[in-house]
């Protein structure tokens, strides 16, 4: 039907089974003809002069003369304006949501080397962005350290965001059919642009991404790390090359958004210093480490070198509260600092609590909400700031709290 535009009638249908059968064991079944019998098919047709058909094919299937796939093909046009960015619609999730379960095999939830070589073996091989971040290193893995397919759609969701024209290729490669045979375009959508980030409301967005900025040894990398679910590691490696974190976070109310952290490593003041990056950033988390009375100021250094960094959400993090908290050698303490700003004051966490999770949650709702990350105005009610004072204060108590942060959590949104 693709390829001829009419469907093949039963007696001719028997009558391809029938000649494949003659020229060879290839099994065919009441369904159709698998892979060797088609090709064997086609092999008949060279054979018997017919090559116009076999073209035929291959042309509906976008191949050129020379056998590559259409230049067009892999790389349609595709403009992601300012103030916008590039997600996957439902068909291209739909699209990865198959593919992965055509390819897991054993059935195992992860998809193991062998499984993703076989998926990827149309392509030129992994994106080349995936191998420099050591895929699956930046996403979801289960215990064998396969990808989960949780991990696979958020690597795409942040791969499409990225570089939404390499998800594009790859869905040529990997044989995306648009249901409206409009080509690769319709697994992608463009969102609408974000221009006032201050202004109340949602975000109409599922892909966020957000930079975890803060002094060396703060515990970004940490925190990283606990967003994929691994176990906490005392070992400290410094971060040299930026990295990245992608997972699918639920917001309050089930909705469910795609989160990607990203600590920048030693390329932080270059990035901080080029406003396309900021623009395509979210939000911004600040940590600083609650237990180090140097950790504190890496902030307010960075705010008062990069004044335009006002213009962003922001949150402030103090991490490592599972440790003693230390008054911090800055003139203002954290919590002034934050309250002379009309900010929220620093949320205390600790990646080796179990409620690190609703973290990023508060994240991801910070992402969609922006307004909320701002300094507060005038005629908002300052008493919105209560539900983090009490949580800075509650926690620092102890892991027992953890459960009281939840419901205030679940309260304050
Ligand atoms: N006790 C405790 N230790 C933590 C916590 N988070 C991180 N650490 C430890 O703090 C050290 C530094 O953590 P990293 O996550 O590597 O810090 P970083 O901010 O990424 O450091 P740079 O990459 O150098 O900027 C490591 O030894 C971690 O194990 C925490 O919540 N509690
Ligand atoms: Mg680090």
């Amino acid at each position: 039907m693709k390829c001829f535009e009419k469907p093949l009638s039963d007696d001719d249908l028997m009558s391809v089974k029938r000649s494949i059968k003659k020229w060879s064991d290839v099994p065919t079944s009441d369904g159709g003809i698998d892979v060797d019998g088609f090709v064997l098919l086609n092999k008949m047709f060279a054979e018997k002069g017919r090559h116009e058909t076999i073209w035929i094919i291959l042309r509906k299937f976008n191949y050129t003369d020379s056998l590559t796939l259409k230049d067009t093909y892999l790389h349609p046009r595709f403009d992601v304006p300012q103030y916008s960015s590039a997600e996957l619609s439902p068909a291209g999730y739909r699209f990865f949501v198959d593919l992965f379960l055509l390819h897991d095999k054993d059935n195992d939830g992860g998809l193991n080397d062998s499984e993703l070589a076989t998926l990827f073996a149309p392509t030129p091989g992994l994106p080349s962005s995936w191998v420099d971040s050591a895929f699956p290193s930046c996403t979801v893995r289960n215990e064998a350290g396969h990808i989960t397919l949780q991990g696979w759609l958020a690597q795409w969701s942040m791969t499409t965001f990225e570089e939404p024209k390499v998800t594009l290729e790859y869905l040529a490669y990997l044989g995306f059919e648009s249901p409206e045979r409009g080509g690769t375009t319709a697994a992608l959508k463009v969102t609408k642009a974000r221009k006032r980030r201050n202004r109340p409301g949602r975000v109409e967005r599922n892909v966020f991404l957000c930079y975890v900025i803060g002094a060396g040894g703060s515990g970004k990398s940490s925190l990283l790390s606990a967003f994929l679910n691994r176990p906490f590691s005392s070992t400290y490696h410094p971060t040299i090359k930026p990295q990245t974190a992608v997972n699918s976070v639920e917001l309050q109310g089930g909705k469910q958004c795609y989160l990607i952290l990203e600590e920048l490593g030693e390329l932080e003041p270059a990035i901080l210093e080029n406003r396309a990056k900021l623009d395509a950033c979210d939000l911004l988390c600040y940590t600083y480490d609650s237990s180090d009375p140097d950790s504190f100021e890496h902030i307010i250094n960075l705010r008062k070198r990069y004044p335009h960094l006002d213009g962003l959400p922001a949150v402030y993090t103090a991490l490592k509260a599972d440790q003693e908290r230390v008054v911090q050698r800055t003139e203002l303490q954290p919590d002034r600092y934050t309250e002379d700003m009309r900010m929220a004051k620093p949320l205390h966490v600790s990646v080796t609590w179990g409620s690190i999770s609703e973290f990023f949650v508060h994240l991801a709702e910070s992402a969609t909400y922006p307004s909320t990350a701002f300094p507060k105005s005038d005629d908002e009610p300052v008493d919105m700031t209560n539900l983090y004072i009490a949580l800075g204060a509650t926690l620092v108590a102890g892991a027992a709290c953890a459960v009281v942060w939840k419901r205030h959590m679940a309260g304050g949104a």
